[in-house]
């Protein structure tokens, strides 16, 4: 087969969760309930006589193999090689999260396509965080650098096929083969950890992600996340099956007209793990860390809307932190408080809340066939209200860990109170990121931008239009 980085993303993808599935057989068994939940979705829909006669409609072919996963890294070396892995299946790193308002000494990029026709295709993505060493105590740090430095987290063969691919601009079949089999051995969980039971409790209770970091010989996936139209459906299924589901929701509340992302999860499992002692003999502990995860995607946010939907959060959490609410009264407070955030698809435009794709009508495409507008000048808005163009919602491609305006109240029980203070003070450090890395972040708001604005200058230069006034 012909090479290309779309078809390899795939079939890695594929790969990693079948090998997930084996691992994790609860995930296995979330993806079936994902399957039966976007089944009865489209069958409820298409009862309540809702015109969606195609499936495919709904669920285009790319829903139904998306999936995002996580992984954790420990040095800047881990980073770079990794950014040349998933560049060679097209993927990019996007956005910049910083991680330490939850607590969390670490931050994070998102590897994933950038273009349209490359996430209509496989929209594979991995959120990809990095240990920040500056956010340890010293004597975390040490011991995390000592560990860090003698693992190496990719096998020799695929550092080769990283070579070969970077300088020949193509695997063959047989090396893409190879690239996907040795690639997954980065990502496999290990039940024999590297450090000493004694060096992980230290590392655990300075965080217990700092453990699952530096413990391991290699960065395990410690989820995956495979997509649905209809999160509420799973998390009833979830609990009807008897999963270990999260209490409720994360994210915005159910909208007809959803945006950025809602999550759930089934709770990290407890697992086996050998750990050696002083004298070397491995003996037996656990570790918590893997976990199945759901997610909806609803409509990208611009910076306008996305302040708004952070404020909303914000409030809601406070006030429901106020009242110690029940996951019941939440959902309450979620509902009430997100009426302040327009759940209409004209207001959402009208108020540049959301991003949006533009096309010609029929009437549009009539109009461009007869050049009749050649040459002349006209705004945004009259070409919509003229029914010349129409839009459509540009879908959230990133992601949501925890949304500034989400945290009211960091868990960080479990750090000792220096740690605490430090990631307390700490900022984000998106240079230190990008240095790491070896290269530059995309910015998603300047992606989503950059992808409305082509679509506009498209239809613009269909219609023979001169300029297209009042965009913004
Ligand atoms: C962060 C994972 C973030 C999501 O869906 O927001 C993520 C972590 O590694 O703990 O996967
Ligand atoms: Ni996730």
């Amino acid at each position: 087969m012909e090479w290309n980085p779309d078809a390899l993303r795939a079939q890695f993808c594929h790969a990693l969760s079948e090998m997930y599935k084996t691992e994790v057989p609860l995930y296995g068994n979330l993806t079936d309930i994902v399957w039966e939940a976007d089944a009865q979705a489209v069958r409820a829909n298409q009862e309540a006589g809702e015109d969606i006669l195609n499936p495919d409609d709904v669920l285009p072919s790319r829903n139904r193999v998306e999936r995002h996963g996580a992984i954790r890294l420990g040095t800047a070396h881990e980073l770079a090689t990794i950014r040349r892995m998933f560049a060679i299946m097209g993927m990019f790193p996007v956005g910049y999260y910083d991680l330490s308002i939850a607590g969390f000494p670490m931050h994070a990029t998102a590897f994933r396509p950038k273009d349209l026709d490359a996430l209509a295709r496989h929209p594979f993505r991995v959120f990809t965080t990095l240990l920040r060493m500056d956010l340890l105590t010293d004597k975390t740090r040490k011991l995390a650098q000592a560990a860090l430095k003698q693992r190496n987290i990719f096998t020799d063969r695929l550092i080769e096929l990283i070579e070969r691919a970077e300088k020949q601009g193509r695997l063959t079949s047989s090396e893409s083969a190879e690239f996907i089999t040795e690639g997954l051995e980065t990502f496999r969980w290990h039940s024999k950890a590297t450090t000493t039971l004694e060096e992980y409790k230290l590392l655990k209770a300075e965080h217990p992600l700092i453990a699952d970091i530096v413990s391991f010989g290699n960065c395990h996936i410690n989820h995956l996340t495979p997509r649905t139209i209809d999160i509420d459906l799973v998390q009833k299924l979830m609990l009807e099956h008897g999963m270990p589901a999260k209490e409720r929701i994360e994210g915005p509340p159910r909208r007809v007209h959803p945006i950025l992302l809602r999550q759930t999860s089934f709770k990290a499992l407890e697992e086996t793990v050998y750990f050696r002692d002083a004298s070397g003999v491995f003996i037996k502990g656990s570790h918590t860390a893997r976990f199945g995860e759901v997610e909806q995607r609803g409509y990208a946010l611009t910076p306008k809307g996305r302040e708004l939907y952070d404020g909303i959060l914000a409030q809601v959490n406070t006030e429901a932190a106020k009242k110690q609410a029940s996951s019941a009264e939440y959902e309450e407070i979620l509902g009430n408080r997100f009426r302040d955030f327009p759940d209409d698809l004209s207001q959402m435009h009208s108020q540049r809340l959301a991003y949006f794709c533009y096309r010609l009508t029929q009437n549009g495409e009539n109009l461009a066939k007869a050049q009749s507008s050649s040459g002349t000048t006209a705004s945004l808005s009259q070409l919509l209200q003229r029914g010349i163009l129409e839009y459509e919602p540009i879908t959230y491609e990133d992601f949501l860990p925890l949304s500034a305006g989400g945290i009211f109240n960091s868990n960080l029980s479990s750090s000792t109170s220096q740690s605490k203070q430090l990631i307390a003070n700490a900022g984000p450090d998106i240079d230190s990121f990008q240095r790491s890395l070896g290269t530059q972040i995309t910015n998603e708001f300047q992606l989503y931008e950059r992808m409305e604005q082509a679509t506009l200058e498209d239809c613009r230069k269909r219609l023979g239009i001169e300029t297209v006034l009042d965009v913004n």
